[in-house]
């Protein structure tokens, strides 16, 4: 005859194999995760975005924070993005310009091309204040 304690124990072990096989299912079901990067715009070093170089996935978002020196925004340039597609440049920009606490997001569409997309802050390009996002 078998004690509760043997009983309780078996319990928990069949909850434990269904748990482990619901998680597994759950990883193989979900895509790999998207992820969100984060490049501030203005540091104590000066106008630069840190990192001045960031590289993605598609589907990743990028999320650009102002730091010091604002205000900053984000300009692709449609002459240094993968086959000059001004149309793709002009859609990740964020040309609104940004106050100080800001920060907005853009997100790399999954069909987004592999490639390296350059781009500058405008009020800031003859500073040097440039970075590029690579897409993997
Ligand atoms: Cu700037």
């Amino acid at each position: 005859m078998k004690s509760i304690s043997s009983v309780l124990r078996g319990i928990s072990l069949a909850f434990c194999a269904v748990m482990l096989i619901a998680s597994s299912f759950f990883w193989a079901a979900s895509p790999a995760a998207a992820e969100t990067y984060n490049v501030k715009m203005g540091t104590p070093k000066g106008l630069v975005f840190d990192p001045a170089v960031v590289t993605i996935k598609p589907g990743d978002t990028v999320q650009w924070q102002v730091g010091s020196l604002p205000p900053h925004n984000v300009v692709f340039d449609s002459a240094k993005v993968p086959d000059g597609n001004k149309d793709l440049a002009a859609k990740l920009s964020h040309k609104g310009l940004e106050g100080a606490g800001k920060s907005f997001e853009v997100n790399f569409p999954a069909d987004t091309p592999a490639g390296e997309y350059s781009y500058y802050c405008l009020p800031h390009r003859g500073a040097g204040m440039v970075g590029k996002v690579i897409v993997q």
